[in-house]
């Protein structure tokens, strides 16, 4: 019998979990919004970011892992972060919210021009550990996800397939769409092989993240 590629993420052991709960346990600040390279921060500490289609659940997931309600927006109008938001956690960790892309009703001009911002940052920016793709645990992989992870593949930057809302998916549902995502990702050579399967709301998997962030070196 062969294994199945791309399993689930294992819950933390007891020191990874306490490693996670102390570096998200610090305060965790909103930098800036950044629209073009010249306005990054100093890469200065490790770097994390947060990818995915518009209103997947991005921002609601940072506000998760940092315990910080509101710290990053999250909002019912998609497409609302426009600006790539940096947000420390504690003195060592940037965490990068990235603007949400797939919005139809998005400008094309305005897409172009955040396409090319995000090529640059996931290409240069040195401290970037990891790119967190999130999927919407209802869709799975789309047309749109595809292409970010296809410029993943480029760019020298492992990413990690998240699956957001895991609150709004039945059991039976979820394990078709967790098969299907796992056959986009074997497409991927830069796809980290593990899914970790997240709802903000209700914290599930946000212990599992935190663990694998400070493992991150
Ligand atoms: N039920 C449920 N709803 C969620 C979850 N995560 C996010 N949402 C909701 O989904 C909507 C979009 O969430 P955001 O965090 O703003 O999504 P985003 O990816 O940051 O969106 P953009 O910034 O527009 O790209 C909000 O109404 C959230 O409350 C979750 O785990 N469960
Ligand atoms: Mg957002």
């Amino acid at each position: 019998m062969s294994t199945l590629p791309f399993p689930l993420a294992q819950d933390p052991d007891e020191f990874s979990l306490e490693r996670g709960r102390k570096l998200f346990a610090g305060p965790s600040e909103f930098v800036k919004g950044v629209v073009a390279m010249s306005g990054l921060p100093d890469p200065d500490r490790l770097e994390v970011c947060f990818a995915g289609r518009s209103n997947v659940g991005k921002s609601s997931l940072i506000n998760a892992l940092t315990g910080t309600k509101g710290l990053a927006r999250a909002s019912n109008t998609p497409g609302r972060t426009q600006e790539i938001n940096f947000f420390t956690q504690g003195p060592e960790l940037y965490l990068v919210d990235l603007p949400g892309y797939g919005y139809a009703n998005a400008p094309v001009k305005v897409v172009e021009k955040w396409q090319r911002l995000l090529k640059q940052y996931l290409s240069g920016r040195q401290t970037l550990r990891r790119a967190f793709v999130l999927v919407d645990a209802r869709h799975g992989v789309k047309p749109v996800d595809a292409e970010i992870m296809k410029l993943l593949d480029t760019s020298a930057v492992t990413f990690q397939c998240v699956l957001t809302k895991a609150d709004k998916v039945k059991a039976n549902e979820r394990e078709k769409v967790l098969n299907q995502v796992r056959s986009a990702l074997s497409k991927h050579p830069a796809a980290f092989p593990e899914i970790v399967l997240t709802s903000s709301e209700k914290g599930d998997g946000i212990p599992t993240l935190r663990s694998i962030i400070t493992h991150l070196e």
